[in-house]
């Protein structure tokens, strides 16, 4: 007999959600591949790597100005809030793909940030370590420690995860009953290896998304509507439970 999908999420204990663009679509944040999405204007290994940024600092830093305006105006939208809430019922855990701090504002407790927070700086040469927030200088600001350039502490294109950050990751890709994958291409690796980890350890793979990604074939339960129309929905099954 096969499990229905309410079925199975009502068993389920811990549940991951791995999330990417897609789930901030709809709080105004643009995608990275959708139609209209980052990358069509830019060329993503363009601007999203160390060379890019050794060559033309300036541009970088701009989009990265450009991004962070547009995410300090947006407000996480139904489908974070969802998860959240979530939390109240069962474990559930984040890892998330997305720079924009947007599960934080929805307040999830706990999120793995694959690729680290467009609100947190690097230097170029030093260890220090920074935070930014609405300061929107053309230039990247000087390191207080060196002076050389700070950077966003994201992980760009040919650069390696935080071992600690993938190391959990796994951990909670291991450990789940459910991973429900919420808004990603599956484009990106290393990331995109994490439902096979899931799966290896006999959870339950559920996709959220208008369109098919490249591992649609493997997955459970495939829900084709975006994360707004689709969250609210699932977490209401746990919600009529505990009544
Ligand atoms: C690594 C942070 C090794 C920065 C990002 C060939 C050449 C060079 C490199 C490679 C290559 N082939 C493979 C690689 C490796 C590369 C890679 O995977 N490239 C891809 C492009 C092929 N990966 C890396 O380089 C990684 N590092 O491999 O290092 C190494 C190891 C050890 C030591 C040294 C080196 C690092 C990858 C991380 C790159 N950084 N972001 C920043 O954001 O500025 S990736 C970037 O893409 C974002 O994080 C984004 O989240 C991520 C993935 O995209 P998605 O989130 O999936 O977004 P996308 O637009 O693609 O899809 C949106 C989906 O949502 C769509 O399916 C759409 O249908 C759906 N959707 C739309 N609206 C909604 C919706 N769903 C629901 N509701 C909606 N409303
Ligand atoms: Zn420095």
């Amino acid at each position: 007999m096969i499990d229905t999908l309410e079925d199975t999420l009502k068993r389920a204990e811990k549940l991951v959600f791995l999330t990417g663009a897609g789930i901030s679509q709809e709080s105004g944040i643009s995608t990275f591949r959708g139609n209209g999405g980052l990358w069509q204007k830019y060329d993503p290994m363009k601007l999203a790597s160390a060379q890019a940024f050794r060559d033309d600092p300036r541009l970088v830093w701009r989009w990265y100005n450009d991004r962070r305006r547009k995410i300090l105006a947006a407000k996480p939208n139904l489908g974070h809030m969802a998860i959240a809430n979530l939390q109240d019922h069962r474990q559930v855990s984040v890892v998330t793909q997305n720079i924009d701090g947007l599960h934080h504002r929805a307040e999830s407790r706990e999120v793995t940030e694959l690729h680290g927070n467009i609100f947190t700086t690097k230097c170029t040469k030093c260890n220090f370590r920074g935070k930014i927030r609405d300061e929107f200088f053309d230039l990247p600001p000087s390191c207080e420690k060196c002076g050389s350039y700070l950077r966003p502490d994201v992980v760009w294109f040919g650069e390696g995860i935080n071992r600690e950050v993938w190391n959990q990751a796994v951990m909670h890709s291991i450990s789940c009953d459910v991973m429900i994958i919420v808004g990603t291409s599956l484009a990106v690796s290393p990331a995109n290896k994490l439902h096979s980890y899931a799966k290896n350890n006999k959870a339950t793979l559920v996709e959220i998304n208008p369109e098919n990604t490249p591992f649609s074939y493997k997955i459970d339960f495939s829900i084709k509507k975006t994360a707004v129309d689709a969250l609210p929905r699932l977490i209401s099954i746990f919600e009529s439970l505990s009544k």
